[in-house]
């Protein structure tokens, strides 16, 4: 019988850097991807942690993305940073770009990182917890695969399209939050479906548009809600138009992986705003940011988003990284 296995940090970085080479990703893709998804298993991110691997390895196999995409760096005005992924992963281009992004939000005060022809895969967190890890704040949208029907519409035309948003704050780790716009993010269903739990009143609809809580008819030719009604609905548009329209990428309903089977990494683009906060509010924005949570806390919040993941990630550090059972197995197996 097998049993839940522990690794430390380092380790699994390791281990899953090891796979992406395997399957074809160059060393420096390997690396970036590799951190990202063994930080969402440190911090208890389920649904873009190990869990992902499979999706990543069949992606591969399809063809569908570029595993060794060099991004091409464009410096396209005091502010502005495009990046063309050239049909590679999000993350890379994103870290190809850091150095420059920084360096304008701090000497224009903003700056704004362009994307496109990109996949992301992962937890949108990691994109921006750095930034305000150095004093800035920084907030960033990705669009999915079409799977969210609009508020009022019949048939889905968004991706899941979370939004992601980190600001320092004094005297605690920096604020942060990170959200789909759809009720649940598409990750949630299929663990719910593996698990076979039903999902929330409001979630999703089946096939013929009826209101379900069946995580298996919302995969099977059903689709997502937008959280909120008109308002999450708004949001996701909104995502739309800057991670895709914004960006040169391909909105959520525009790309066609049916030449790819098993392709599950959504090919479209992000945008990242990055802000300078010491241009605007002096040297106080971290101040502030503490008499805010310091109010919340007052009137009785006992957690912030965010809370959740850093204390997983506490434990995760002293204790380790707990896999379900058979999961080092088959994780050991693909590094072969
Ligand atoms: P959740 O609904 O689980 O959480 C959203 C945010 O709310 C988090 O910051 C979370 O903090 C916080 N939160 C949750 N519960 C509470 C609470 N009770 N009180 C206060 N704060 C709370 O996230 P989603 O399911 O919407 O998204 C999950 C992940 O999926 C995200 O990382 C997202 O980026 C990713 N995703 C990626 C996509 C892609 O295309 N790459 C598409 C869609 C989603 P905490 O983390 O501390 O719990
Ligand atoms: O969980 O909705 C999701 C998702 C889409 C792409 C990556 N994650």
């Amino acid at each position: 019988m097998s049993h839940e296995q522990t690794l430390s940090y380092s380790e699994l970085e390791s281990l899953l850097a090891t796979i992406f080479r395997k399957h074809g990703a160059s060393p420096a893709v390997a690396a970036v991807l590799a951190a990202n998804c063994a930080g969402a298993q440190r911090d208890g991110a389920e649904s873009h942690g190990v869990f992902r691997m499979a999706g990543y390895l069949s992606t591969l196999a399809s063809g569908w993305v570029n595993p060794a995409a060099v991004p091409v760096v464009e410096d396209v005005a005091p502010g502005v940073v495009a990046v063309d992924a050239c049909n590679g992963f999000a993350q890379p281009a994103l870290a190809a770009a850091r150095s420059l992004l920084t360096h304008k939000a701090r000497s224009a005060g903003i700056a704004v990182l362009a994307i496109r022809n990109s996949h992301h895969f992962a937890a949108l967190w990691p994109d921006v917890e750095p930034f305000a890890e150095e004093g800035l704040v920084a907030l960033s949208v990705v669009n999915s695969m079409t799977c969210v029907v609009p508020h009022g519409a019949v048939r889905p035309v968004f991706g899941t399209n979370p939004i992601a948003f980190a600001a320092p704050c004094e005297g605690r780790e920096p604020l942060v939050f990170d959200m789909a716009t759809s009720a649940l993010a598409h990750g949630d269903v299929q663990i719910a479906a593996r698990e076979g739990h039903d999902l929330p009143e409001g979630a999703g609809v089946d096939a013929s548009g009826q209101p379900t809580q069946d995580p298996r008819a919302v995969l099977d030719g059903g689709a997502l809600l937008p959280f909120g009604g008109h308002k999450g609905s708004a949001l996701s548009m909104m995502v739309e138009l800057l991670a895709a329209a914004l960006t040169g990428g391909h909105f959520s309903f525009e790309f066609d992986w049916a030449e790819h089977p098993g392709a599950k990494t959504p090919w479209t683009g992000q945008l990242m705003i990055v802000i300078d906060p010491s241009k605007t509010g002096g040297n106080r924005f971290a101040a502030r940011a503490r008499d805010l949570v310091q109010q919340m806390t007052e009137a009785g919040v006992n957690r912030l988003a965010g809370d959740r993941r850093h204390r997983q990630r506490q434990a995760a550090l002293r204790e380790g990284i707990t896999l379900a059972p058979g999961c080092l197995a088959q994780l050991q197996a693909w590094a072969q």
